[in-house]
């Protein structure tokens, strides 16, 4: 039998809130730079049931959704009034995707959507699609978001109706609530996407992480994360991109990778977490990866570890777009406590927690890609020679654990 309005709605209302306040829990041991946690943070059964359903029983007496989500994902972070907050992506059942924020009073659970999503102002050549909001405290006062903007590619024939071209778009807020759209970023690459923008002026500048790529999926020789100044951020221009970080053959970056969320400024430099892409025969697998780069130079990158720092893991392999971590958001606590939040497959959001000491820890002492197999087990040798010159201790320390 059907249910009736009420008992539908009733339905719906408490199985909504109990996801909402599920306790997040850590998992078990992991790999001691960062804990994973138990279930997803946002999704799109997060999303507020006003957005999806005429609550009105006169004109919805079936109670149907009428506006459906398809996911939640590749979120912005930042602490706003002592809350967690994300600016998600989220994405409909039309494809198109758009902003909304969602707050947690202590960054690894009870996540909840504003009342309404972002309502993002127009430029004179209206986006097809946003997505993937970075966002920025500028020293300038203000809060930036830096997202993707797609629209049909111009030169495309009829018959072809999903070539796009991809440019990054500003805006600018002071309560997360009112943007003011600024206009596209002008580089001389064909296309960007994956632009961050530097909290600090340099040389008195903005200054932006870029992605220069020739098409809308393909890096090409643009290949790398980049960098560039604007004197203007109401008219963002950069002239000239230098490559700081370039995709490599045979490593977890070869085809592609992009800066995730802006870098953390430490006393060791600047910390970066960035996603790296790479072929397979079951497609693109992107993972996430970190580099340090020098206080004062900032261009220049002091330490990078080899390999990955987080790859999909179990449900987190599987989505709308399998195989794929990405992060554009985490959130730095004055203890130090860093949350990483990430998206998994394109299709829902996690966090990972860790502190600055041990991510400093990380990207400094981890063995930096040497680009060979016979330099890998080189790197594993020397460790084993280290772990062996320790001896008795090792061995002792082990009984003990056994004893105990
Ligand atoms: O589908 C995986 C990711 O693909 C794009 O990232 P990139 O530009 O590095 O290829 C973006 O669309 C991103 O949102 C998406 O998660």
């Amino acid at each position: 039998m059907t249910p009736s309005f009420q008992d539908r709605l009733h339905a719906l209302q408490s199985t909504q809130e109990a996801l909402l306040a599920q306790t997040n829990r850590k998992q078990d041991l992991g790999n001691g730079i960062y804990d994973r946690y138990e279930f997803p943070i946002l999704t799109a059964a997060h999303a507020p049931l006003t957005w999806r359903y005429d609550l009105n029983k006169q004109t919805n007496p079936f109670l149907l959704e009428r506006i459906a989500l398809n996911a939640v994902f590749n979120a912005g972070a930042m602490k706003w009034h002592d809350k967690y907050v994300l600016v998600a992506r989220v994405e409909g059942a039309d494809r198109k995707s758009f902003f909304a924020v969602a707050e947690s009073p202590n960054g690894i659970d009870n996540f909840r959507f504003w009342e309404y999503p972002i309502d993002l102002p127009e430029t004179t050549d209206p986006d097809t699609n946003v997505y993937d909001m970075r966002l920025t405290a500028h020293e300038d006062g203000w809060v930036y978001g830096t997202f993707c903007t797609e629209r049909r590619d111009p030169a495309a024939s009829a018959a072809d109706q999903s070539a796009a071209v991809a440019s990054c778009g500003i805006a600018r807020t002071k309560d997360l609530v009112t943007w003011e759209r600024l206009a596209d970023l002008k580089t001389n690459s064909a296309q960007q996407r994956n632009v961050v923008l530097h909290a600090e002026f340099v040389d008195g500048k903005y200054a932006f992480y870029t992605r220069p790529q020739d098409g809308f999926i393909e890096a090409g020789t643009g290949g790398g994360i980049g960098f560039g100044l604007s004197e203007s951020i109401e008219q963002a221009e950069v002239q000239e991109e230098v490559l700081i970080d370039r995709k490599q053959y045979h490593t977890v970056y070869e085809v592609k990778n992009g800066l995730g969320p802006a870098p953390i400024k430490t006393e060791k430099g600047w910390l970066h977490l960035a996603h790296g892409v790479r072929n397979t025969a079951a497609g693109l697998r992107y993972v996430l990866y970190m580099f340090l780069t020098d206080l004062h130079e900032i261009t220049r990158i002091t330490h990078k570890p080899g390999g990955y720092f987080l790859a999909p893991e179990g449900d987190e392999r599987i989505g709308d777009v399998s195989n794929v971590v990405f992060s554009n958001g985490w959130i730095t606590d004055e203890d130090g406590q860093v949350f990483i939040y990430y998206g998994s497959s394109d299709t829902r959001m996690h966090v990972a927690t860790s502190t600055v000491e041990k991510l400093l820890d990380y990207v400094q002492n981890t063995p930096a890609d040497h680009f060979t197999s016979h330099s890998s087990v080189q790197a594993i040798q020397t460790l084993i020679n280290q772990n062996k010159a320790l001896g008795e201790l090792t061995t002792a320390s082990l009984a003990d654990a056994n004893n105990q």
